[in-house]
């Protein structure tokens, strides 16, 4: 396939100042007219002008009212080329388009009784010839037409002009948007859907009215939704000083999504995962992921929409600031130290590992060829760290400077990732010019430091050093700015001032060259460095500090990332040490005494208590291997959670009992409920005495829970542990909850994320279970994401999980390219693993990429993985 280029950017030769669509909607044949006001902007007359389209019927084409000759134009395999164009003209097509037959969900689908749409990347030319690039920003009008009955409620874009009936039970609606956006940006929903409805005063004093599009019986379940975007209004008005801009708010829900949720202008269309809650139906992390979704795509309105993307290189420019933004807006919302601790497992989960294999890349790409291969964690979650370090190097209110300058400047523009770098140096007289080599530059740093005190002079030097690992493209790497925020710590675990920052007891070093000192004096007594505090930038550290001094920053560091880092070290370091021998004791003491120590502290907060008491998943495990021993590291992780339970068996139950209570969505309950499941888990894990009684609990737990969080957990754990026998609570799972789509999605993926050799045919199974669909992303995603997620079965040592994983993912290219191809990641990791693995994983590569009608999704992730 072509192979698109960053280089080869051409602004458009012609700009669309209006279009105006009338939409027919009929699952099997929609009907699609298109009015196009086309103006030449390029300095001199062009040949050709390129309108793109793909699948369309084309019915009619006119220019000026005029049928367009037959040699004034040219279909060709993108699109439609038109010849010799005059200056400016009216453009009129029709086509006709199939949404039901439409399984990609890209473009205008039929779904689940629903028309919607989905255009960002590249889905609107599936419905109409057009410009269809991000830098081309028109004013839409649409008109839709629908069987009432079937379809009562008609959205899209703006405000709503008006509506009326026609003949034969149709009805229409027409909507305008007054803000000119690019086609990405589009929107049409038709079904039959209730709304929920709230108001929102913005600081200005302008009434927005909200609406929630659900299905009539989920009109319950959109209260957390509805809070989360009121408090995210406020905030980006509070933090940004943004405001909302039209009079409506929309946000419609439906099963059948690819993505999490599209930040449409006025009209947001959600997967339903990050809209619905119940206590009785959602778990605390739902209801998170909620706040974080929601508000994510509501802060697109100014970061994505207003100012928006000159072309598709630019995607962090969007995605990277505004995950960025979430991130913020959730650590005001909860507790900061608890966030930041779960990006960065996110970060360290799927970024890292994409940055260390053959689909690295820059969070700027050079070149793709599907654009939506390219919505990855690089570009969305080490964008927000790009992000992140500029705000830390400037400040916050220098930031805000620069965000300002970034909305004054190109407000109502398509722009770049060098003009947002650009206004915060602007803004404020910095030169963040090293930022340009993060944006250019993949791989993941990292940071080696080197620390000693000296006695005789009372001074601490430190050292540090970077050096960036080739990645496929770019064999060498130049050094980039990293910010190191960092403290000392006495002996007591106080913060000492530092006297090169007038006596502050934190500060952030810049390393911009490969290396470089810094000496601390003025220090009568020895230091421990606290390195990196908050994970300052997205590197690997490796830290000059001996496992003594690790646990002592994870009893004392008063920075909760770096506590938790600590503690992460030290366990990651004896499972390192029980995978490469299996006869060493699985449960060091410097790490038995954090543990201890942990439980200990009464002063610590629940979810925080967790996560330190949380060990690193296998994956992670493995990342830190050379080549990663698949069953070792899930024996010495079982042995871990085994001699853990079991050494704490006292305080697990006591924790369990003391933190039973009844159901309370506070923050505080969270972090108790999350901390009760993980003392239950580790009495279950603990094999000892106490193991018959937890998993009673568990079984209890599972029947009498008022809410899914602890349902899940119970279910999760009896599921884990008692492969052979928890037959009976899967049935009943799935008895209570099986009208419940996204309740059925957790008893899917929990089966097939069970580590046990009994896992591959019970996933056979539910893949020919009445509930599966081949055609909702959510289910597919539920069972062959867990299923590609779960280290002893998808890399079982005979191939079988690589076949098995090869074929469904060949079967669902046919039916959705997009999830297909970012489902088989996975694969592009073989280099990880032992030679038969890399044999098994290289043959389910190569089988793919022999599929007749391989689509061009899947065959650029294949052909990056094994080129
Ligand atoms: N723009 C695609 C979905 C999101 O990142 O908000
Ligand atoms: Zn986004």
């Amino acid at each position: 396939a072509a192979v698109i280029r960053r280089g080869d950017y051409q602004a458009p030769s012609y700009q669309v100042s209006e279009i105006a669509l009338d939409v027919r909607l009929d699952p099997d044949n929609t009907e699609v007219y298109t009015r196009l006001q086309l103006h030449r902007i390029a300095p001199e007359p062009v040949a050709e002008l390129h309108l793109d389209g793909e699948s369309l019927e084309l019915l009619g084409l006119q220019r000026d009212g005029q049928v367009l000759a037959e040699n004034a134009y040219r279909l060709t395999e993108g699109g439609l080329l038109l010849l010799n164009p005059p200056d400016a003209f009216l453009l009129e097509s029709r086509v006709r388009i199939h949404p039901r037959a439409n399984t990609a969900l890209s473009g205008l689908y039929h779904a689940g009784g629903q028309f919607l749409t989905q255009c960002e990347a590249e889905g609107f030319r599936r419905i109409t010839y057009y410009l269809d690039r991000p830098d081309c920003l028109a004013r839409f009008t649409v008109t839709l037409h629908a069987l009432q009955d079937s379809c009562p409620v008609l959205l899209a874009n703006g405000n709503c002009m008006a509506t009326g009936v026609e003949e034969g039970g149709w009805h229409w609606a027409r909507w305008e948007d007054p803000y000119p956006k690019p086609a990405y940006l589009f929107a049409m929903v038709a079904g039959d859907l209730a709304v929920v409805r709230d108001q929102y005063r913005t600081a200005s004093g302008r009434e927005v009215a909200l609406e929630i599009y659900v299905a009539e019986r989920d009109t319950g379940a959109c209260a957390q939704a509805m809070d989360s975007l009121k408090h995210a209004m406020r905030w980006d008005e509070e933090v940004y000083g943004r405001e909302y801009d039209l009079n409506r708010y929309m946000i419609v829900a439906t099963d059948s999504f690819n993505m999490g949720a599209m930040e449409n202008k006025g009209l947001n269309i959600f997967n339903a995962k990050y809209v619905l809650a119940s206590p009785e139906t959602a778990t605390d992390s739902d209801y998170q992921g909620i706040e974080s979704v929601i508000a994510h795509e509501y802060f697109h309105n100014w970061t994505g929409n207003r100012v928006t993307l000159r072309d598709w290189f630019q995607l962090s420019l969007k995605e990277g600031l505004t995950v960025f933004r979430d991130q913020e807006f959730s650590a005001d919302q909860n507790s900061r130290g608890v966030q930041r601790i779960g990006d960065v497992r996110r970060l360290r989960a799927a970024q890292f590992p994409e940055d260390a294999g053959p689909l690295a890349h820059p969070v700027r790409p050079d070149a793709y060829s599907e654009i939506n291969n390219f919505y990855t964690a690089t570009v969305y979650e080490k964008g927000a760290e790009l992000v992140r370090m500029m705000h830390t190097l400037l400040g916050e209110v220098p930031f805000r400077k620069g965000m300002d300058l970034y909305f004054e400047r190109h407000d109502g523009h398509a722009v770049t990732i060098e003009d947002f770098v650009a206004a915060m140096e602007d803004a404020n007289q910095r030169d963040l010019s090293g930022f340009r080599r993060w944006y250019g530059q993949a791989g993941t740093p990292i940071l080696r430091a080197t620390g000693s005190y000296d006695p005789a002079r009372h001074s601490y030097t430190l050292t540090l050093h970077q050096e960036t690992p080739a990645t496929p493209g770019q064999p060498v790497k130049e050094a980039v700015p990293i910010p190191v925020r960092m403290a000392l710590l006495n002996t007591q675990g106080q913060r000492v001032p530092l006297e090169v920052v007038g006596g502050a007891s934190e500060t952030v070093l810049l390393l911009e060259q490969s290396e470089q000192s810094w000496n601390f004096a003025n220090l009568p007594d020895p230091v421990i460095p606290s390195l990196l505090r908050g994970f300052s930038a997205p590197v690997r550290l490796q830290d000059p500090l001996d496992d003594d001094a690790h646990g002592f920053l994870a009893r004392h560091d008063d920075d909760p990332f770096n506590r938790w880092e600590s503690m992460q070290h030290l366990t990651v370091k004896a499972l390192l040490a029980a995978v490469a021998d299996s006869s060493v004791a699985p449960l060091p003491v410097t790490l038995r005494n954090a543990v201890a120590a942990t439980l200990a502290d009464r002063q610590v907060d629940p979810a925080f208590c967790a996560e330190l008491l949380t060990l690193p998943g296998e994956d992670y495990i493995g990342e830190q291997m050379p080549v990663v021993a698949v069953e070792a590291i899930h024996r010495a992780r079982d042995g871990m959670m085994r001699a853990i339970g079991r050494h704490f068996a006292k305080e697990w139950t006591g924790l369990y009992h003391d933190l039973a209570a009844a159901y309370q969505r506070d923050g505080l309950s969270i972090g108790r409920r999350r901390l009760r499941n993980l003392a239950l888990g580790y009495l279950i894990a603990s094999e000892g005495s106490s193991r018959e009684g937890a998993i009673l609990h568990a079984r209890q737990q599972y029947i009498q829970a008022d809410n899914m969080t602890d349902r899940l957990a119970a279910f999760w754990l009896l599921v884990q542990h008692r492969h052979h026998d928890a037959e009976d609570v899967i049935l009943d799972f799935y008895q209570r909850w099986h009208e419940y789509p996204l309740v059925i999605d957790k008893w899917f993926a929990i089966q097939a994320a069970a580590p046990h050799p009994k896992t591959l045919r019970q996933v056979e199974h539910l893949l020919v279970h009445p509930a599966f669909d081949w055609r909702v992303p959510n289910r597919v995603r539920a069972v062959l994401g867990a299923f590609a997620a779960n280290p002893t079965v998808f890399h079982a040592a005979d191939g079988s999980g690589y076949t098995f994983f090869a074929e469904q993912i060949r079967r669902l290219d046919d039916i959705n390219p997009q999830t297909a191809a970012r489902l088989a990641t996975p694969f592009s990791r073989w280099q990880r693993y032992d030679a038969p693995r890399q044999q098994g994983m290289v043959a389910a590569l190569n089988m793919l990429a022999g599929k007749p009608g391989l689509s061009r999704d899947l065959a650029e992730v294949i052909q990056r993985s094994h080129p």
